[in-house]
């Protein structure tokens, strides 16, 4: 049979993709369109989003797609980061530039957001990881403010660039699940913690589910794109981590997975919500999955804290003691090569630590955070970098065990997808530290399972999850890390973080 064509537009942090995904019954094969960087702007002390670039980014993304082929499109899927929005006017104006969930105004939020609501009740209802800039943060933050008191719509990021190309406003359920403003038992509004914080839920277009119709492309984007017309676009696990999740290549119930790119998201696929007291102590979340799951995950800062260290020492906006050592900083592959003979497990810091969310002076922070544990600071680009990745490992074994033991669950396979796939020293190293082992790839998960749903949609496939999983499975490339070296080694570097760690932002 001729495979069909379906467009992922897939937008991380640090970039944008539209990839296109040839999908039959049994095979399934993924094209780069077009990569373009997302570089958010600094503007009157807030930090936004450059939006228009990326739905410029898109519509280059989409032509190229149209050309790479005389085969036409299917349909097209959107994914994105989480928690951000668009405001906008009676009229679809945009009413001003999104703001990047790394901004600092959300800093007083939660004290706000405590005296209406306890930690308690808020997450008895929704099962949200407290993270400073989920959505009800940064609505708190923005009451009065002219654009929320203007504004008509709420569209989340994906929802406003689907929006966009089709004039079909909605929210998308797993993406709207991390505004903290859905309960997870019944998969819709959490209405009562809406009323008690203030926040005029009318403002959100009605409830879109993954596989739902999103609209057919505007004429004005088929010609930006020479599409032929008509063209859906089809809902799907809106939240990049969703569609990852759906992108892991699992063959048995019994795994973890990690979604590791700017984010490392961590933990495990269920039925049900898990809304302890233990649960929220140990701050994990209960996003919505595809299918009716719910990913019971940790957020941990991620190759986040790579990247911004790799742009402090491009700048040499360095201290004295973390100065730029030879050229090791240009080539991630040097660097990486360089920390994987650095001294293993030298010092950790606390992956899940909030004060590694905001940008800047990364390298004197990990230090710092070196200096405050009593471990030795790190000298060099890489002894930081091994730093970075052995924390990463640290926090990674910490969310699954935790997971299992919070869940009831056994995990026997970890899985790990997204950017971080291309870095083998972070995969055997959480291998190491979990003591399991690793079955790295797909890289591109986010995007393979945002073309799975289109395609099952679309009817082109069939099944549920376990299907969809086991055409990745026989599909696309994967690499196995068998867990090695000495594991007690890593409690003992756990220890050296202590209590605090990663349980504070719960508390
Ligand atoms: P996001 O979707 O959040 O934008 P990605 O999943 O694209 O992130 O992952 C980006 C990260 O993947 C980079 O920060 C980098 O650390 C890692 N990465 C990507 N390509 C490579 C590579 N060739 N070698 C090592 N690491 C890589
Ligand atoms: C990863 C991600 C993550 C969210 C964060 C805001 O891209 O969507 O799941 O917590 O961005």
């Amino acid at each position: 049979t001729t495979p069909h064509r379906f467009a992922a537009v897939d937008l991380g942090a640090s970039s944008g993709r539209v990839i296109v995904g040839e999908v039959a019954a049994e095979r399934l094969t993924l094209h780069e369109a077009h990569r373009f960087p997302n570089q958010p702007t600094r503007v009157l002390g807030t930090l936004h989003w450059d939006i228009l670039s990326l739905y410029q980014g898109i519509l280059n993304g989409l032509k190229a797609a149209a050309n790479s082929t005389p085969r036409p499109l299917t349909s097209i899927g959107i994914d994105t980061w989480a928690v951000d929005y668009g405001l906008l006017a009676a009229d679809g104006t945009l009413l001003a530039n999104p703001v990047h969930y790394r901004d600092t105004r959300t800093t007083n939020a939660a004290e706000k957001v405590a005296k209406v609501l306890s930690p308690q009740a808020l997450y008895a209802t929704t099962g949200i990881q407290h993270l400073p800039f989920n959505t009800i943060y940064q609505l708190i933050s923005a009451q009065g403010t002219p654009a929320l008191t203007a504004a008509h719509r709420l569209l989340l990021i994906p929802d406003l660039l689907s929006y966009w190309l089709t004039g079909e406003p909605g929210t998308e359920l797993t993406n709207a699940s991390t505004t903290q403003l859905i309960d997870p038992r019944t998969r819709d509004w959490a209405t009562p913690v809406a009323q008690a914080l203030g926040i005029d839920l009318t403002l959100f277009p009605p409830l879109r589910r993954p596989g739902d119709p999103a609209g057919t492309l505007r004429q004005e984007v088929l010609a930006q794109t020479g599409l032929t017309t008509p063209l859906p676009v089809t809902a799907v696990g809106s939240h990049d981590t969703a569609s990852a999740v759906v992108g892991v290549p699992a063959t048995t119930p019994d795994f973890a997975y990690i979604a590791t790119g700017t984010w490392s998201l961590a933990g495990l696929e269920l039925d049900a919500p898990v809304l302890t007291e233990a649960s929220r102590a140990a701050n994990f979340t209960n996003e919505l999955g595809v299918d009716g799951t719910v990913r019971y995950l940790r957020n941990i800062m991620g190759l986040w804290m790579l990247q911004e260290c790799v742009r402090a020492w491009e700048s040499r906006g360095t201290t004295a003691t973390q100065r730029i050592q030879a050229t090791h900083t240009q080539d991630l592959t040097a660097l990486l090569q360089a920390a994987a003979q650095a001294t293993p497990l030298r010092s950790v810091v606390d992956a899940g630590d909030p004060a590694f969310i905001a940008p800047d002076h990364m390298p004197d922070r990990i230090a710092d955070a070196c200096r405050r544990t009593g471990q030795p600071v790190p000298r060099t680009p890489a002894e930081t970098t091994r730093c970075v990745l052995d924390s990463l490992a640290l926090a990674h074994r910490r969310a699954i065990d935790d997971a299992a033991r919070l869940s009831g669950r056994t995990v026997r396979t970890v899985h790990i997808v997204g950017g971080g796939v291309h870095n083998a020293l972070l995969c055997q190293l959480t291998a190491d530290a979990c003591g399991l082992p690793v079955i790295a790839g797909p890289a591109e998960a986010a995007a393979l399972g945002n073309v799975l749903v289109q395609a099952r949609a679309a009817g082109v496939i069939t099944g549920g999850l376990s299907e969809l999983r086991a055409l990745l499975h026989s599909t696309q490339p994967l690499r196995q890390y068998e867990p090695t070296g000495d594991h007690s080694a890593w409690d003992r570097a756990a220890a050296r973080l202590g209590d605090a760690q990663v349980t504070r932002a719960a508390t």
